[in-house]
């Protein structure tokens, strides 16, 4: 009787209590909880997840994940779910392109899977590490909540270490993708709202002395002449050692009480570009702990209007990309990002935008090795809460956690911290506030953001470019601004003083069944479009490059006409990653013309 009462009195917190969320919010899992992956074996947690919808939180609520694995005629009170049972879906995946009915569900998700351990744990250390998880995570192990992460595409880790037990384990993640006023991005945005974990999953076993960071660049003093490496273990080995074979390098790191230390080393690397993407192997050894990367050293640096890779001055030839397949959503394989890239270099690209949030750290690595520059990004997008200090947080967050998981890729030359937000003093401190943080995690890149234009002047005009090194601009005119001449009135009016990169331009194309043959969403009017923007913008020197709008057609709620039927037409190729259309030919064409200028111009040099 008295159990019954005690249920009871749950059922009625569970029912009444709003703050239900408050315990589980506490974004513990974040940049400082980040363990050093590369030259790891990860054990694979992907595969089949036990799944359930949850539009009202009831899990949360009920406390789904304290509940006991049993049989159903064993257990004595009601249960509205039963994590040990029922729908499975595959990890990694996003839930709207698996069942019809979860095509348009923004709300917590669960996924239950066992994790099976050894009778003997060992001496050694495990960590969880989710590759993205779209948006709030919240980790629970055997029924104890370890931590939550906030940001739908940054990796994040979770240490299991004694909370595991012998034998059979339980992992249950809980995954939100409600989009709020408070998130970053908020609740407006042009793609679409995949939801789950749509990126790997691992496990990973280490020493007890784990190396959690390693950062290794050649430093920007134009000497080309030294490499230094930043370090931090935990754990409590004393020293670290250092190992580059290829440039005989071999040098012990001493580490101080907090685990940091650095080494400057005198060496002479082949330099890493575009047409030449040297990587060279690079180890770390602390204590019983090892990892590896490769690595490409170069220096990037702006020059008054220029932007210059190992001191040559440097034409961006970009397409802009977002992470969006028809069939999978965000779900990102390496085939998917090698054709990305074999497009790319058809379109004659030396670079790409991956907008508007951190893609896969494979995009990257591939970068790194094929020979690709990089903007990276953070969905610091349209109208973010910038007044709130819990969302400079959170931004502040995402934007560390990328940068320390790719400031190792050569390829990557620009950190980007948002993008067209309206002109406010809280925006301006607060993208200040990142693009500073960029500096101070990694003073070898430029910053930029997707800044503002002064339409009642007509000028470039933008408090915020003071404050990062390269001016990205996103101009539509020829689309949604309809006045052409005002560019050119723009490009005569403006006098940035530093490098502008043509960040997005473009107009829809729609093609096959049902397109207009002329106007506003045909193939021909993009093209159209795309001719004069090429004639305006080459005529302008402090223009650098252009990452016009965008690679591939992709899925969006906003756009519903009945050219649109949900995607944005913008795709140079139609969102069967296949189909190009007119306009891409006209790009290719002006980034051969301009590669064969440089080229020409660098022989007559
Ligand atoms: C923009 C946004 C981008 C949109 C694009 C469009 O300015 O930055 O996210 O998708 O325009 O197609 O309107």
């Amino acid at each position: 009787m008295l159990e019954r009462s005690a249920l009871a009195e749950n059922a009625l917190q569970a029912l009444h209590d709003e703050d239900y969320d408050r315990p589980y919010n506490t974004q513990a899992l974040n940049h400082e909880t980040m363990i050093f992956v590369g030259g790891r074996t990860p054990v694979s947690l992907d595969g089949a997840w036990n799944f359930c919808v949850d539009l009202l939180d009831t899990g949360l609520r009920q406390k789904w994940f304290a509940m006991q694995p049993m049989p159903a005629e064993e257990r004595s009170e009601p249960w509205d779910y039963d994590p040990y049972e029922g729908d499975t879906v595959p990890v990694p995946s996003c839930w709207q392109m698996l069942k019809e009915t979860w095509y348009f569900f923004e709300g917590s998700a669960w996924y239950t899977r066992p994790l099976d351990m050894p009778q003997d744990l060992g001496s050694g250390r495990r960590f969880l590490r989710v590759g993205a998880a779209q948006y709030d995570c919240k980790v629970f192990l055997n029924g104890a909540f370890l931590g939550n992460h906030y940001g739908g595409s940054t990796p994040f880790f979770c240490e299991l270490t004694g909370h595991l037990r012998p034998g059979r384990n339980w992992l249950m993640l809980m995954v939100n993708n409600t989009r709020t006023l408070d998130r970053v991005p908020m609740r407006n945005t042009d793609w679409f709202n995949y939801g789950g974990l749509y990126r790997e999953v691992s496990l990973f076993e280490t020493p007890t002395s784990v190396i959690r960071d390693l950062f290794v660049h050649l430093v920007p003093d134009g000497s080309y002449r030294r490499i230094r490496a930043a370090v931090e273990v935990d754990g409590g080995a004393r020293e670290a050692v250092l190992e580059i074979a290829e440039l005989g390098i071999r040098q012990t790191i001493a580490l101080g009480a907090d685990g940091r230390g650095e080494a400057l080393v005198e060496a002479r690397p082949e330099l890493w570009s575009p047409e030449s993407p040297r990587l060279y192997a690079v180890s770390l050894a602390a204590g019983d702990d090892r990892v590896e990367d490769r690595i490409g050293f170069r220096q990037i640096e702006r020059v008054g209007d220029e932007i210059r890779l190992n001191g040559r001055s440097l034409f961006l030839r970009g397409i802009s990309v977002h992470e969006d397949d028809r069939e999978l959503g965000k779900v990102t394989s390496e085939a998917d990002l090698r054709r990305r890239f074999a497009d790319a270099r058809d379109l004659n690209c030396n670079y790409l935008r991956l907008a508007h949030y951190p893609h896969h750290e494979m995009a990257a690595r591939l970068a790194d090795e094929l020979g690709f520059l990089l903007w990276e990004e953070i969905p610091v997008y349209w109208a973010i809460a910038f007044d709130n200090p819990a969302t400079y947080r959170d931004a502040r967050n995402q934007l560390i956690e990328l940068i320390k998981r790719d400031r190792n890729r050569a390829s990557v030359i620009i950190w980007s911290v948002g993008n067209e937000n309206p002109d406010t003093d809280a925006r301006l401190d607060f993208m200040k506030g990142l693009a500073d943080t960029a500096k101070a995690f990694d003073p070898t890149r430029l910053t930029s953001a997707a800044c503002l234009v002064n339409h009642a002047r007509n000028r470039i005009e933008d408090r915020l470019a003071e404050h990062i090194d390269v001016i990205g601009i996103n101009e539509y005119y020829g689309w949604y601004e309809e006045n052409f001449e005002d560019l050119v009135e723009i490009g005569r009016n403006s006098d940035p003083g530093k490098p502008v990169v043509i960040s997005e331009t473009g107009a829809d194309g729609a093609i096959g069944e049902g397109a207009p043959a002329r106007g506003l969403f045909s193939e021909a009017y993009m093209t159209e479009v795309y001719e004069k923007q090429i004639e305006t913008l080459r005529a302008l020197s402090y223009v650098k490059g252009m990452s016009p709008w965008i690679l591939y057609d992709f899925r969006v709620e906003r756009r519903q006409n009945i050219f649109q039927r949900g995607f944005n037409k913008k795709g140079l190729i139609a969102a069967d990653k296949a189909t190009r259309k007119d306009a891409f030919a006209v790009l290719s064409a002006y980034y051969a013309e301009r590669r064969d200028a440089e080229a020409g111009g660098e022989e007559m040099a």
